[in-house]
């Protein structure tokens, strides 16, 4: 396969980068930022993350690339935050494979090292859709990360097969939810219901609540009238590289 061969040298080559997707408080302020990782390769171009993800959580290299990808955004984000003198979360996507890896906390703890302990400034977002497979081994890892101070987010909320039970036996601070319903909440009355239960269910068990994928005012507003808090989409910004974010916050949001 082209994409697993050239995929094994992305990272030696430089190819691989980050950006970040700022998430804004209900009150206009920065509340974090989703690192998301981007490949651009000579032969095959922009190479999306739903393609390349999964091919390196098949042959392995998602520990390498997952390890970067940890390392570079902690890097970066502590660099901005010292520069513009101001905190914020950093939300990173956990892979189950990696979450699984050999090593995983010590490695993790390493690569975040420049947070030097603020855990609680750390997100990992794992998915409903991936955890629900593995949810006895999952369990252990979450709360020692729990116990260590870190964040976590379910991401993608309301299109995997859990339960809503699943609210209470993992330790979760954040959901978020899935950009379908954004999409679908101005026009379908059903939509519209379950975001607003979903935010009244995550808000009675004291979660945050990230709405996904906002583009519009008008979806804003709805959220906003349904007390949903936190809001993340192509409204407020594109996910942007480094220096793009600096400038972003910069200018003020
Ligand atoms: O930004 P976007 O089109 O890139 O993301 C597409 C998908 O790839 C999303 O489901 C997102 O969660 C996943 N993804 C993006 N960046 C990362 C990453 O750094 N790590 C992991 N594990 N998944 C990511
Ligand atoms: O990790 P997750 O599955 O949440 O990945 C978020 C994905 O959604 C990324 O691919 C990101 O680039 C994308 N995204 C973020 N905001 C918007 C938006 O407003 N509209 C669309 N179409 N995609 C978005
Ligand atoms: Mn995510
Ligand atoms: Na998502």
């Amino acid at each position: 396969l082209e994409i697993e061969h050239e995929l094994h040298n992305a990272l030696a080559k430089n190819e691989i980068y980050m950006v970040y997707q700022p998430q804004i408080n209900a009150d206009g302020t920065l509340h974090g930022v989703e690192a998301l990782v981007r490949w651009n390769n000579k032969k095959l171009g922009m190479v999306h993350p739903d393609k390349f993800i999964p091919i390196a959580e098949e042959n392995g290299m998602i520990v390498e690339l997952s390890r970067f990808i940890i390392s570079k955004s902690a890097e970066d984000i502590y660099e901005v935050q010292r520069l513009l003198d101001i905190d914020f979360q950093l939300s990173i996507n956990l892979s189950v494979r990696h979450l699984f890896s050999e090593n995983f906390l010590e490695n993790t703890l390493k690569d975040i090292k420049v947070f030097d302990g603020e855990y609680g400034l750390i997100t990992f977002e794992i998915t409903e859709r991936l955890f629900i497979k593995d949810i006895n081994h999952v369990l252990p890892l979450l709360n020692i990360l729990k116990e260590k101070g870190f964040q976590i987010s379910l991401d993608d909320f309301g299109t995997g097969y859990s339960s809503l039970g699943i609210l209470r036996t993992l330790p979760i601070n954040e959901i978020k939810i899935d950009k379908s319903f954004v999409d679908e909440m101005i026009h379908e009355h059903d939509a519209r219901v379950l975001s607003k239960s979903i935010i009244k269910i995550g808000q009675d068990l004291s979660m945050k609540i990230l709405a996904e994928g906002v583009e519009t005012a008008e979806q804003l507003e709805l959220l906003k009238f349904q007390n949903c808090e936190i809001f993340q989409g192509y409204y407020f910004s594109k996910p942007l590289d480094h220096m793009s974010l600096i400038a972003f916050l910069q200018k003020g949001i």
